[in-house]
């Protein structure tokens, strides 16, 4: 009866935890006020990750119930004052064997949807277009290989005044000048690199985090699967301003995204071009 209460009293904890997911109003992956649990997916990667980490959630509650009533049982029925003769009992192959074989067993059951998942992250299917992102202190940089070649930076926005007639609301910490702006839908593979020390792109709501190493590309990929707006920060500690270089994804229809990429084309560098900045040409 007791531990049945106890259950019940965990269940409802639970549940409540999984209904505060909030659902944002207008599309916006970022963390939110008294929001619980992971933050609400925008990319099937990312869907997947969150039921795998509520099931790991319901079984590690059932397991550290089990664990808790058998202590119960142990302090209420084998007391010095409810027992006052103790067994002598110091060995059973049975229940050794039992409390080794079954937390194995788990393990190996845990292991198998885990691996799968690890897996879906790590390859890359057949990618529509690249990005490149490039971490520098303390700022973000990016490449389009496949439009064009153009480079732009990204840098955290002061204030509102700054973004003023843009059509995207201002998130202190998170918004940045320039977004990564992606066509949603479509299997986007990001390549991260640094220019100076180890620094992280991370998109919680897409379910990407990778380390941006100097000297070395790794690779990443994403698919938002509705237009938004997806906050991140710089994951990998960097130095004075590791708070302070956000990334701004950006998922809109392809028809936007390549309007964005003629714009882009004429406002930006072309990667690795000698600008003549005294002549502005
Ligand atoms: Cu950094």
């Amino acid at each position: 009866m007791f531990n049945l209460k106890i259950l019940a009293f965990f269940s409802s904890l639970l549940s409540m935890l999984f209904i505060s997911n909030h659902a944002s109003a207008d599309n916006i992956g970022q963390a939110v006020p008294w929001g619980l649990n992971l933050r609400e997916p925008f990319s099937g990667l990312m869907a997947e990750m969150v039921v795998f980490h509520n099931g790991l959630l319901w079984l590690i509650t059932i397991i550290s119930l089990f664990v808790l009533a058998l202590l119960v049982i142990i302090v209420v029925k084998f007391n010095a004052k409810a027992n006052p003769k103790p067994s002598k009992t110091t060995h059973n192959t049975f229940l050794e064997i039992a409390w080794t074989a079954i937390p194995v067993l788990i393990l190996v059951i845990m292991a198998v949807p885990s691996f799968k998942l690890l897996y879906k992250t790590d390859v890359i299917p057949e990618a529509h277009m690249t990005i490149k992102a490039i971490g520098h202190q303390w700022y973000w940089s990016y490449e389009y290989p496949d439009h064009g070649n153009f480079t732009y930076d990204a840098w955290m926005v002061q204030d509102a005044e700054e973004i003023e007639g843009q059509d995207r609301p201002f998130t202190r910490l998170l918004t940045t000048d320039t977004q990564v702006v992606i066509p949603v839908g479509k299997v986007i593979r990001v390549q991260m690199t640094s220019t100076d020390v180890l620094h992280s792109w991370t998109i919680p709501s897409l379910g990407v985090k990778k380390d941006a190493v100097p000297g070395r590309l790794n690779e990443i990929w994403l698919q938002a699967d509705r237009e938004g707006i997806f906050y991140g920060q710089c994951s990998e500690l960097c130095g004075t301003n590791h708070g302070y270089m956000p990334i701004e994804v950006r998922a809109v229809s392809e028809e936007k995204f390549l309007s964005w990429v003629e714009q882009a084309r004429e406002e930006y560098a072309k990667v690795g071009e000698d600008i003549d900045l005294a002549n502005n040409k």
